[in-house]
């Protein structure tokens, strides 16, 4: 991920803090914590602080230790939903984040952009943008973590995409919802089956009220709260429903699929 200025606070060593928490998480948070990568993204997403504003380090192990059978309960329940925020919490300006720079990013025309669905859904049709419009729409302001250590607080609106499974009759009992980018590497990523229904996971066609802009995503990004910001795809031109693993841009590399709560 590419080095958007280090929003962590100066003086906290990244690796140490991660060991630490290592040490104060009673299992199985720990080994779920160790499971998903050991970031300081995914401390920030399990502890809801953040080391790089205004929370400081020892504030952030001093909730860890003191985590009980029942808030970890909570943590790991799949239905289990992100904290939502106000509008006066969003972050402005939100960060843009990608492998390369702003001005590289893809630039979609809305007017012949089309949804394409594949896999295991009764209905294969193309969806233009006036069609995805037209689905119901939600807002929520939630938090996008990303696991290089920085955390923003954004508003999106667009419709659950379990209410699009749903819509397109896709066999829900499949392992993953595969997503695909316009970004010219080719940037994808499965997203397991059990997300893809949570209550909160959007496609998402606008950001802060308005029309998605480029810079994060447009036409259409997924945006999971549960899950580290690379799981979040912008960009996206299709979808597969399916049982095959079929990797990630960052999956490939190392970082794990899993990659959330
Ligand atoms: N298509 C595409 N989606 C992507 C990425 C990318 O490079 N390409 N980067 C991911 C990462 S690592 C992060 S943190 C978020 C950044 O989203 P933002 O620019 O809206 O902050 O997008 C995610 N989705
Ligand atoms: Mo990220």
């Amino acid at each position: 991920m590419r080095r958007l200025r280090s929003l962590l606070i100066p003086g906290v060593d990244k690796k140490l803090l991660v060991r630490d928490a290592v040490k104060l998480l009673p299992d199985p948070a720990r080994r779920r914590f160790i499971a998903g990568g050991a970031s300081l993204g995914a401390l920030t997403l399990l502890t809801g602080c953040d080391v790089s504003d205004s929370v400081s380090a020892e504030k952030l192990l001093v909730r860890i230790s003191k985590f009980n059978d029942k808030v970890q309960a909570a943590i790991f329940n799949p239905n289990t939903l992100a904290p939502t925020y106000t509008e006066a919490d969003i972050t402005r300006p939100f960060p843009f984040n990608g492998y390369y720079a702003e001005a590289e990013a893809p630039d979609l025309d809305g007017e012949d952009y089309e949804f394409e669905v594949r896999g295991l859904v009764d209905n294969k049709k193309s969806w233009t943008l006036d069609e995805l419009y037209r689905l119901p729409e939600v807002t929520q302001i939630t938090r996008h973590v990303c696991v290089e250590g920085w955390s923003a607080i954004g508003s999106w609106s667009g419709t659950p995409l379990r209410d699009f499974l749903k819509l397109i009759g896709a066999d829900t009992r499949a392992k993953y919802c595969w997503f695909q980018c316009a970004d010219v590497d080719g940037y994808n990523s499965p997203l397991d089956m059990a997300t893809a229904l949570h209550p909160q996971t959007q496609m998402t066609f606008k950001f802060d009220g308005k029309i998605l802009p480029r810079k994060y995503g447009y036409p259409m990004k997924i945006r999971v709260p549960t899950k580290l910001g690379f799981k979040n795809p912008k960009y996206v031109i299709s979808m597969e429903v399916t049982n095959d693993y079929k990797g990630g841009y960052w999956e490939d590399q190392g970082y794990n699929s899993f990659s959330g709560l």
